[in-house]
């Protein structure tokens, strides 16, 4: 992920070390422990009436500092209300991974800023607010400024977007480098209403259409510490969604549910901060609008999501800087959304095939020994990955020179069977070798590539290698160094593309070598995160930042290659979808990880980051059988498919199960190549409108309220409805469908839904797949590799519409070359059918099948020729098919 800031120690680059947080934590116990000691009266004292008039679910908490058992005293030094929540279970011992309900919250008299000018700009407004008493966060920052900007004229953006710039005017603070269009005009007829409170200062967004209150901060105070930055705001809605990454359902719930964001290596929890940081969150209101809020911060965060509904904005660092988007539909949200932050970029045509890999192929020979059982049992396969066992002792740009030595063979023989290579890299370098020995690191230090701490010596961690230094990827010197490295090494061995891991960056250490230096940074006022753990310790422990790796991987791979870059990055920050997908990291061979891997992948489709999969079959423990064909075939429709597993497991590739399974898993894979020219024209969309591919049925329905919290089943694009099995010994699966006319993919058999769920049947080889009314999908032939099946004649699949009508499209081009679509080297295909059926082919095309054509027709006619067509009638419900051959 890219710069982040948060508790941390303070080196020169400005790229920190965490940790040391328990003796602060513990001394905070102790002086609360102390208070109480000498007031045993404490539950006699009556908080002062307009404290009690606040609702539970409104209560803002004054005390949110972990660790600490919060009593009268403490909290009324904070001169915050005292109430205890009426539940026992909403204790201010907040239970395990939520808070309760606040003991301790501000009262509505609370100081805060006040608006004292307010001009005009070019823009919007800008205001100067200031603040008369410093509160109890050290570093209080008495005057900031406040610029609010109406608007742009950029395309997707008009009369949509608000955004706020809260700055200090006396220092400048961090801001994150990442380039945002900038802005050119004021708009005079906005989608929303502003309303500025000026004292105490607060902003209250409504929708104009509707007058929905898509903002109001005027609920609690706003704070503006050095290291303590804090807004809240209600919410029009319980239903939110984004907020990466977590392992939670889809929409997230409001009942005093804090997501932390803070990038760290750990396994896919729930409650937990995970690899990645995306303060973005899209909401659906009332009658089904859909509004964004992305606070630009790259700092260690907590959201607190509360009952109100209420969100509160919580940062140790940075400015505060955010952006509304006014939808009104929710796929416009995302593309407002990554209209700001980039949008994804178009990947090379194999990425898209089936990838295989795993932790624990001893050898190259090991790792050809499966690609060639692939070729022999005819299961497609585009790429075969290794993970850190080729390297020699786990040092980056090495390979193992006897277990490894056939692996520039092995992938020659993949390139000569249109196959690919991908290989995983680890930021941290080997600082330990001989001098002379080791290029990578012995240049790295010449060049100055590697992070320094806070005494200017090189900051030494430990990964797999050892020790090592961690290369600064926000400097363009570390680009140069690293491309130099992967162009060496490319040399020996000729991948196609790279897989970045461990890049939270994780380190096994506690800081470093050296520890960490006592600072503010290192001991911040407030720490983010769920309660005080000692899990949660030693995670803060084990994490360092650096940024920049993703993009720097994709300009070497451009330069290198010459082709569209294949980058799969574990952590991400807004804006990494321009440069690479993501997987969604050590989950388990487990059930409940199949089922959270759709919220994975539709939140990280909300993200701009729609290149994403789970390890399929699952990463840590042993698979089954039965679980591995389901993961397969949900995982056939993962915009990202990679099966992955851990050292020390059996083998889970297709070819280790039975006849049965086995067959059933080609099938899903055959199926997804056969689908191919679908997904690439999905991906092409979101390259080029920031579309989602993977997609909730809601964003399709936004009306339809049913569908908000479905994450057990999505869509792919509009057209594609997928129902998978998620659950063991079943041979059925309940689904829900929204209303209208639902076509089984494979028979073309038809459902007329209210909005309702049925059950379908889902033997073991099946995975359900529905065609929605009104829409055309271009199929192809599959084959072993995309290579060969892009080569395979298209044919269309149409499902008509009530009224009989249908469309679809297509983008094509050669799968690999950069920017095409940018220079016009694509071809872009509408296909329609009106009541009467005539469309254009303008290549190619072989086949057609047409669900739901009601009456036979008497001629089919194909560029004015009368065409051969068979016909026949639907079994199950009275709608017909027809095939077309010419
Ligand atoms: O410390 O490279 O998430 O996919 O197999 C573990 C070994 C390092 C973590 C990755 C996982 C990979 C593993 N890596």
């Amino acid at each position: 992920s890219l710069l982040q800031r948060g508790p941390s120690c303070s080196v020169t680059t400005g790229l920190l070390v965490i940790g040391c947080l328990l003796l602060v934590l513990c001394g905070a116990w102790l002086l609360g422990a102390v208070f109480w000691l000498h007031n045993p009266n404490q539950q006699e004292h009556k908080p002062p009436e307009a404290c009690s008039l606040i609702p539970e679910a409104w209560r803002f908490d004054c005390y949110p500092e972990r660790g600490v058992v919060v009593t009268r005293e403490l909290c009324e030094a904070r001169n915050c209300c005292f109430i205890p929540a009426s539940t026992a279970s909403s204790s201010a011992s907040r239970p395990s991974g939520k808070n309760g309900i606040p003991w301790c919250f501000y009262p509505p008299e609370f100081p805060s800023y006040s608006v004292v000018s307010l001009n005009d700009t070019l823009l919007g407004q800008k205001a100067t607010l200031v603040k008369e008493v410093k509160t109890y966060y050290p570093g209080d920052i008495l005057t900031v400024e406040v610029e609010m900007r109406y608007e742009t004229d950029k395309r997707l953006l008009n009369h949509k977007l608000f955004s706020i710039k809260i700055t200090d005017p006396s220092s400048s603070r961090f801001e994150v480098p990442i380039s945002v269009p900038t802005v050119a005009n004021k708009t005079e007829s906005p989608d929303y209403i502003i309303e500025l409170s000026k004292q105490p200062f607060g902003l209250v967004v409504k929708r104009r259409s509707t007058g929905a209150v898509l903002l109001n901060t005027t609920v609690a105070p706003l704070f503006y510490a050095d290291q303590f930055l804090q807004f809240s705001t209600s919410l029009p809605t319980q239903f939110i969604y984004g907020l990466g990454e977590h392992r939670s359902t889809f929409l997230h719930d409001v009942h005093w549910n804090t997501l932390t964001m803070w990038a760290r290596d750990v396994p896919p929890t729930e409650q937990t901060n995970l690899y990645g940081a995306h303060p973005f969150y899209l909401a659906m209101e009332d009658g089904g609008n859909a509004h964004g809020f992305f606070l630009l911060n790259s700092n260690a965060m907590d959201v607190v999501l509360q009952p109100a509904p209420a969100l509160t904005w919580r940062t140790i660092g940075g400015i505060l800087d955010f952006y509304i988007f006014l939808g009104p539909d929710p796929g416009s949200v995302v593309q407002q959304y990554v209209d700001v932050v980039g949008y994804p970029a178009m990947p090379v045509y194999w990425a898209l095939g089936y990838h295989l890999c795993r932790w624990g192929y001893d050898t190259s020979n090991s790792t050809w020994e499966v690609v060639k059982s692939m070729r022999n049992y005819g299961i497609p396969q585009d790429v075969q990955w290794n993970d850190i066992d080729y390297m020699d002792k786990f040092m980056d740009f090495t390979y193992e020179s006897k277990k490894f030595d056939t692996l520039p063979d092995l992938v020659r023989d993949l390139h000569a069977h249109n196959q690919r290579y991908v290989m995983i890299l680890d930021p941290g370098i080997s600082s330990t070798q001989p001098e002379g020995s080791y290029w990578p690191f012995d240049e790295g230090v010449k060049r100055g590539v590697f992070i320094k701490d806070a005494e200017g010596k090189t900051l030494i961690g430990k990964v797999w290698p050892g020790l090592t230094a961690y290369p600064d990827f926000s400097d363009e010197v570390t680009h140069e160094w690293w491309y130099d490295n992967l162009k060496m090494f490319h040399n020996k061995v000729a991948f196609d593309g790279l897989w970045i891991d461990m890049n939270e960056p994780s380190n096994f250490l506690d800081g470093s070598t050296s520890g960490c230096p006592s600072n503010n940074l290192e001991n911040p006022p407030y720490t983010p995160g769920r309660r005080l753990d000692l899990q949660q310790r030693s995670h803060y422990k084990h994490t360092i930042h650096l940024g920049f790796m993703g993009s720097s991987a994709f300009s070497a791979l451009k330069r290198i290659v010459a082709k569209r870059p294949f980058v799969i990055s574990r952590s991400t920050f807004p804006s990494q979808g321009m440069y690479s997908g993501h997987w969604l990291g050590d989950n388990r061979s487990q059930w409940k990880d199949l089922y959270t891997s759709i919220a994975g992948m539709l939140t990280f489709n909300l993200l701009g980051i729609p290149l994403v999969g789970a390890d399929v079959c699952g990463f840590s423990e042993e698979t089954q059988e039965e679980l591995c064909v389901r993961w397969t075939q949900l995982g056939a429709f993962y915009p990202f498919t990679r099966n992955h597993n851990a050292i020390s497991v059996k083998p889970q590739d297709p070819t280790a199960f039975s006849p049965l399974a086995r067959t059933a898993m080609k099938e899903a894979l055959l199926l997804r190549y056969s689908l191919f020219p679908v997904l690439y024209t999905l991906f092409h969309h979101a390259h080029v409108h920031g579309h989602t591919v993977a997609r909730p049925i809601m964003f399709e329905f936004p009306k339809d309220v049913k569908a908000y919290g479905i994450d057990k089943q999505f869509m792919w694009g509009k057209s594609l409805l997928v129902t998978p099995v998620l659950d063991p010994g079943v041979d059925y699966v309940d689904g829900y469908f929204p209303e209208g006319l639902w076509y089984d993919y494979y028979t073309g058999d038809c459902v007329t839904s209210k909005g309702e769920e049925l059950r379908l049947n889902a033997p073991l080889d099946k995975i359900n797949l529905h065609l929605r009314e009104g829409s055309i999908v271009p199929t192809q032939a599959p084959n072993l590799t995309l290579w060969v099946s892009t080569g395979q004649p298209l044919h269309l699949v149409s499902a008509l519409s009530q009224d009989g009508s249908a469309s679809g499209d297509l983008f094509w081009d050669d799968g690999e070359t950069i920017d095409t679509y940018e220079t016009n080297q694509y071809a872009y295909i509408i296909f329609s059918i009106a009541q009467v059926l005539s469309f254009m082919f303008l290549f190619c095309l072989f086949s057609a099948s047409f669900y739901g054509v009601k009456e036979k027709p008497s001629r089919v006619l194909v560029n004015s020729q009368d065409a051969p067509f068979t016909y026949r009638t639907n079994k199950v419900s009275s709608e017909f098919l027809l095939l077309l051959f010419f």
